[in-house]
């Protein structure tokens, strides 16, 4: 029998070695590979095929400049990417990221997960992901304009309603959106479903603002059902205030759990009581409208602490749901978390958990569910939006939503199937890669050498 970690060890030796410095995408594809290697060790047809040196190679990036003009007359310039991972399932689709520390390594690794994420969702989308160093914060609504013209003047011949369909990520929202789109029907002289996110008034879908966070509550109710657990009266701990965070918590809410945190990048807010509708309001409208942060949060409420430079994983919680960033929660919290008595963990973001942290909870201490299958609400909602831009029309609210919970569902379901152990516990992690794999490898095979 030819020895996993062996094997795992030469592929991983030569992706690192064509891939150097990009730690972010190495991370992404030996947690992948490690799952599925023992399916491509089984399968002759997928090594004859080079299934996994394909998968793990992107179909091509475009990098480029954007030049720009801020408020003061200063000519600026940043970087800008667009990681077209893969299309064997669909037309690349993934959301563009604006942030100073996006660079290629990071849009690697969010691209090459995005097609396992869209795979999952059963829909017929490919993995891209794109965005650029530009850091939005502080910038007034004029110069984001500017910037994200100047954006699409490049992107707008790479991108196409059935070639590649982006959408939003962390800095990139509603705003965004709308300032890329004018500038794509503007340069394109056409109205097309080329991005999705669209505010509802021009072609976007009902539910695609809530849909990440919304989507990950249903998935996070599904794996405590599963454990004979349920929602009601849980304390969440979320991280982040964004979109994710903001709808999660929401929905959470709603489903009767306690949210005890919310945080942004300059600390955490603990609402020992737990986050109350009015205070959610005003955090939306902290974050939404005026771009505020979460400091600001505190300061209005008395039963709101606010602790700079802290994460919320200190917090007793039953559950921890990472919606910010990347390698956010490390393996000093997790054993925090497991301390404190938490019995699961939904990552809202991607990858935010270490792969120590990781390894942590998957040791049977903590139910534990990873990005591609908890986040895929946002990405399956803009997969509706494509499809109604397709018909020329508009689904309502509640038809949108119950789509999404089935979607969720469904995809929990994959993951239980794909996922169960011999002792009989789901490994959620297992069962996500295996499924999102077995799609887009099946594909690639009946290509031939494509
Ligand atoms: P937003 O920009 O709306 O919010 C991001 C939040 O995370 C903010 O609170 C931000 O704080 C915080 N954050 C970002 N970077 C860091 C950092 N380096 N350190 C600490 N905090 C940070 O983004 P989204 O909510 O859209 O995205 C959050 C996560 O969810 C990302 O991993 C994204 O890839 C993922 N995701 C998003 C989807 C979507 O539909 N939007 C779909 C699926 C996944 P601050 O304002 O201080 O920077
Ligand atoms: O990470 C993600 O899935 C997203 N940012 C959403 C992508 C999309 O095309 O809606």
């Amino acid at each position: 029998m030819t020895d996993i970690s062996t094997e795992l060890n030469k592929f991983m030796r030569g992706l690192r070695k064509r891939n150097p410095y990009e730690t972010e995408f190495q991370q992404a594809v030996e947690e992948v590979v490690q799952s599925v290697l023992p399916i491509t060790l089984d399968h002759r047809e997928y090594r004859d095929a080079g299934i996994l040196e394909r998968m793990t190679e992107p179909d091509r990036i475009i990098i480029f400049r954007v030049t720009w003009e801020d408020d003061e007359g200063n000519f600026r310039a940043n970087r800008a990417w667009r990681v077209q991972f893969n299309h064997a399932i669909g037309p690349y689709k993934g959301g563009l990221r604006f942030h100073p520390s996006v660079d290629q390594s990071i849009l690697k690794f969010l691209g090459f997960e995005q097609t396992f994420k869209n795979s999952l969702t059963g829909l017929p989308m490919g993995g891209a992901k794109g965005g650029s160093n530009f850091n939005p914060k502080g910038r007034s609504d004029n110069e984001v304009m500017r910037f994200c013209h100047s954006l699409m003047s490049e992107m707008h011949r790479h991108i196409g309603e059935q070639v590649d369909i982006p959408a939003g990520d962390i800095g990139v929202g509603d705003r965004e959106i709308s300032y890329l789109f004018g500038q794509y029907m503007r340069l394109e002289n056409r109205w097309a479903g080329v991005l999705t996110g669209k505010g509802c008034a021009f072609g976007g879908s009902a539910v695609r603002t809530e849909a990440t966070g919304y989507g990950a509550v249903y998935f996070c109710e599904e794996m405590l059902n599963e454990a004979g657990e349920k929602l009601k009266g849980k304390r969440l701990a979320i991280s982040g205030s964004g979109n994710v965070a903001l709808y999660a918590a929401q929905k959470a809410m709603q489903e009767g759990a306690r949210v005890v945190t919310l945080s942004d990048s300059d600390g955490t807010a603990f609402i020992t009581d737990g986050l109350t509708e009015d205070q959610w309001e005003f955090v939306r409208e902290l974050k939404e409208e005026r771009r505020g942060r979460i400091a600001e949060f505190a300061e209005k409420f008395d039963a709101v602490e606010f602790k700079e430079g802290e994460k919320p994983w200190g917090v007793e919680c039953d559950i921890a749901m990472p919606c910010a960033t990347q390698n956010e929660l490390e393996l000093e919290h997790a054993r925090e978390l497991h301390k404190n008595g938490a019995i699961a963990v939904c990552e809202g973001a991607n990858m935010p958990t270490t792969p120590e942290a990781s390894a942590f909870f998957r040791d049977g201490k903590v139910l534990f569910a990873p990005g591609k299958a908890v986040n895929a609400g946002g990405v399956a909602v803009s997969g509706l939006e494509r499809s109604q831009n397709a018909m020329n029309l508009s689904w309502s609210r509640e038809k949108v939503d119950e789509k999404l919970c089935g979607i969720m569902k469904e995809i929990h379901g994959k993951c239980v199937e794909e996922g169960r152990t011999d002792g009989g516990e789901i490994d959620y992690v297992n069962g996500a890669n295996i499924a999102g794999f077995k799609k887009v490898a099946d594909a690639l095979l009946g290509y031939g050498a494509v």
